[in-house]
């Protein structure tokens, strides 16, 4: 489905005066009166998450009729991190107790512990070239599974570095996460596939792994705003599948999810950003770059 760009709170308005008029009973848990905020933002999702800070506190906005608890413990207006890094629970409820929303708080490592050699502990993460990101996630090698929204694990994006060492530490950016989501669901409504994911072939990025792989400079994966991906259900064989339905796995696969994209994004209510298109080489299959840094950027089509 695509989320409509006109303000849905009008229209969430409306409806509770409709269902006022008729005494109807507590409205269903569409994704108008779910809605509810945090740091100022809609949290349109029912899985959702949200890196903050040490210390920092988190303002959420409940509608009338929710309640809501971070690891049990009931909130009210806002939430206020512990100084230690590591990845705690917020449940909203709505009417009768049904669970609205489920959002993972990651409370990050701060930079500001990153070594002069450039390694968080024993994570290496290397040097921004400009705009050190405040802080990261601390992954434990049991927390992959942990869910960043409907579709996506944390774990899907982390950096391939360093393969036995942990903690490692990653980021996840919402604006994009929610282009990922939008493209997934749209894919599905169509019929085009039935992924419950995308696969993400690279996500996050150190600076040290992305000028080792002789990345962009100011590559927005560093970011955890970028995500390299594809469909890969039918056959799950590790490349993208055959989803123009042309017969075979080519740039032209890659190119028709790039334009389905490039569509849909032109006219859903997402951040905008980059799309890339790619063929496929030695090491990987064809596959479509995702990323969400706030201005349109097209490549490779
Ligand atoms: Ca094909």
């Amino acid at each position: 489905m695509i989320k409509p760009k006109s303000p849905v709170f009008a229209i969430t308005a409306l409806v509770a005066v409709i269902s006022c008029s008729l005494s109807a009973p507590a409205l269903a848990e569409s994704p108008q009166n779910r809605e509810f905020k945090l740091a100022g933002k809609v949290v349109e999702y029912s899985v959702w998450h949200k890196m903050v800070m040490p210390g920092q506190v988190l303002p959420i906005s409940l509608r009338k009729g929710q309640s809501a608890n971070v690891d049990g413990d009931t909130v009210t207006d806002g939430w206020t991190a512990p100084k230690a890094a590591g990845t705690h629970y917020l449940t909203v409820t709505g009417r009768g107790g049904k669970v609205v929303s489920k959002v993972t708080l990651f409370v990050l490592e701060p930079s500001s512990n990153i070594d002069d050699r450039g390694y968080l502990g024993t994570y290496r993460i290397g040097q921004y070239p400009k705009d050190t990101p405040r802080g990261f996630i601390k992954l434990n090698k049991e927390d992959g599974n942990i869910a960043v929204s409907p579709s996506f694990k944390v774990g899907q994006f982390l950096c391939k570095q360093q393969p036995k060492v942990w903690p490692k530490y990653v980021l996840v950016s919402e604006p994009n996460l929610d282009r990922l989501e939008t493209l997934l669901n749209d894919l599905n409504a169509k019929g085009l596939t039935d992924a419950k994911t995308l696969f993400v072939m690279s996500g996050y990025r150190t600076p040290f792994y992305n000028y080792a792989i002789g990345s962009a400079k100011m590559s927005r994966h560093m970011y955890g705003d970028a995500a390299d991906v594809y469909i890969d259900t039918k056959p799950r064989d590790g490349v993208m599948d055959d989803i123009n339905g042309d017969g075979a796995v080519t740039k032209a696969d890659a190119n028709f999810l790039y334009d389905h994209a490039q569509t849909l994004f032109g006219i859903a209510n997402v951040n905008k950003g980059g799309l890339g298109s790619y063929k496929a080489n030695a090491v990987h299959g064809p596959f479509v770059h995702v990323d969400g840094r706030g201005r349109p950027a097209r490549w490779g089509r």
